[in-house]
């Protein structure tokens, strides 16, 4: 029984040598294809798609926290429709510092807060409306929600990110296009301007009609402009081109989860256009796939990021105090989401007292322990870090056999993401190898969970891959129930 890691590496350590003397071109973030490429080309092309660097680090997070709060945390709404009185907002007990230290407590690294929702309210005194914060009784009309929480989030170290909702149903000038814009511009300017780094910008694309039926056109290209100035190394996510929306709010990335993607990003001009010749959406069950990238002109590197609540509600209502997600719904989104290829965007609501509720703050940090507990251990060892061509297999040997139910894979997707389907085979006690998962896309993180199995070696093989595949990680853990 050999007692040191090792790792049995086939054909590869020639393959990875040679893919080093060859110095591969690399397309940041987006591609377009020359129009006489052929369907090889393109694959080849879409294999050498990388991420930003800003791309690759908010990847690396992995955890990331929502605080929806705001007026709809008083009246009880999702939402609201801009006509609540601001005198509702009374947050008595405010303390980010409690948010930030039980966010971090839960092992999450950046922190999103609904600057504003649908109904226009601003946690932040602006300049550009009255209805905010500055006309509440809370802090005598002094307080700034935004400058608590940034200067809480830098004191514990966690990333910043702001929400701002486009569609606002308190702006008279929503829906005279222009105006709104100049409007919204300068919401944007103020919060980009006024509390120091911000590192991911939200959007959804809700239009509601505007006051006479007026159709409110967004200028995306504007606002890109301005977070590109302003914040040059802010992520911009769902109608930004940074970061997608997964497609659902349930905590469930897909099984197939391409981040170069066919896609257009939703700000574009020619996105809705594209996307319906494609026949794709945000919520398509393939976004990537090569009979896919086959009929498109261009690709991005857009990567899925899950949003899901906590609570059946994005905002805090009391009577949900008895619905929180338990630890294992938690869990298997843990599974489903960072670990299927995407970022984790878990919504914890502070309630009308401006904390977070105790239910939720022990949840986070019980997930927190238990991934600690459970994915501290690797079984496999050292790995280094090894290209694999399709249709090869790389071995690795264990120290000791030692039964295990769960294995992580990673792709370096600093050279792209290639893997389109992988078998993950152990070494039995008899001698066999046992296949015990199959899977298609690995990209940045894939975790596989399986009943338990005494292994000596685990084995992948890559049935099919754009490319050579370059496999940064394999880790295996014996997992506890949650
Ligand atoms: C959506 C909103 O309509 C929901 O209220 C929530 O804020 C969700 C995260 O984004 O666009």
């Amino acid at each position: 029984m050999k007692t040191s890691f090792h790792t049995i590496i086939i054909w590869s350590l020639l393959l990875s040598l040679l893919s080093c003397a060859s110095n591969e071109t690399y397309y940041e973030k987006h591609v377009r294809f020359p129009s006489d490429a052929t369907a090889e080309q393109k694959i080849d092309m879409a294999s050498r798609l990388v991420p930003s660097q800003e791309q690759l680090a908010w990847q690396q997070l992995e955890m990331t926290a929502f605080l929806h709060f705001g007026i709809n945390t008083f009246t009880g709404r999702e939402w609201g429709d801009g006509s609540e009185d601001p005198a509702l907002f009374n947050p008595a007990n405010l303390d980010a510092e409690q948010w930030v230290r039980s966010l971090k407590d839960g092992g999450f690294k950046l922190a999103i807060i609904t600057a504003k929702h649908h109904d226009g309210f601003c946690l932040w005194p602006t300049a550009t409306t009255r209805h905010s914060v500055a006309s509440s009784p809370w802090r005598d009309g002094n307080g700034d929600v935004i400058k608590e929480l940034k200067e809480a989030c830098d004191k514990y170290g966690l990333k910043f990110g702001i929400y701002l909702s486009p569609w606002d149903q308190n702006a008279d000038c929503y829906g005279d296009s222009d105006a709104y814009n100049d409007f919204f511009v300068q919401q944007l300017t103020e919060l980009l301007s006024n509390y120091g780094e911000v590192h991911e910008v939200w959007f959804d694309g809700a239009c509601g009609e505007g006051a006479d039926g007026r159709k409110q056109t967004y200028d995306w290209a504007r606002y890109y402009e301005v977070i590109h100035r302003l914040q040059p190394n802010a992520v911009t996510a769902i109608m930004g081109d940074d970061v997608r929306w997964v497609g659902n709010e349930n905590g469930l990335g897909r099984e197939c989860e391409w981040s170069a993607t066919a896609l257009v990003p939703g700000g574009y001009e020619h996105a809705d256009s594209v996307n319906a010749t494609l026949g794709i959406s945000n919520t398509s069950h393939d976004i990537g796939s090569r009979e896919l990238i086959y009929r498109a002109n261009e690709i991005f590197w857009y990567p899925s990021e899950v949003d899901v609540s906590i609570r059946p509600g994005w905002f805090y209502h009391p009577e949900q105090d008895c619905r929180v997600k338990t630890l294992a719904q938690l869990v298997d989104i843990y599974y489903q989401s960072l670990n299927q290829n995407s970022v984790l965007l878990l919504n914890i609501p502070p309630n009308t007292d401006g904390l977070l509720c105790e239910t939720d703050i022990l949840r986070i940090k019980e997930l927190n322990e238990y991934i600690t507990r459970n994915f501290s251990n690797d079984l496999l060892g050292k790995f280094t870090p090894t290209s694999v061509k399709q249709g090869e297999e790389l071995i690795c040997q264990m120290s000791q056999p030692a039964y295990i139910n769960s294995v992580t894979l990673q792709e370096d997707i600093t050279k792209g993401q290639r893997v389109e389907s992988f078998t993950v085979s152990v070494l039995t006690r008899d001698g066999n190898w046992q296949a015990i998962a199959t899977g298609t896309t690995i990209g940045y993180k894939r975790m596989l969970r399986f009943p338990s199995i005494e292994a000596s070696a685990i084995k992948l093989t890559i049935n099919r891959s754009r490319n050579i595949a370059n496999i940064e990680r394999i880790s295996a853990y014996n997992v506890a129930k949650p």
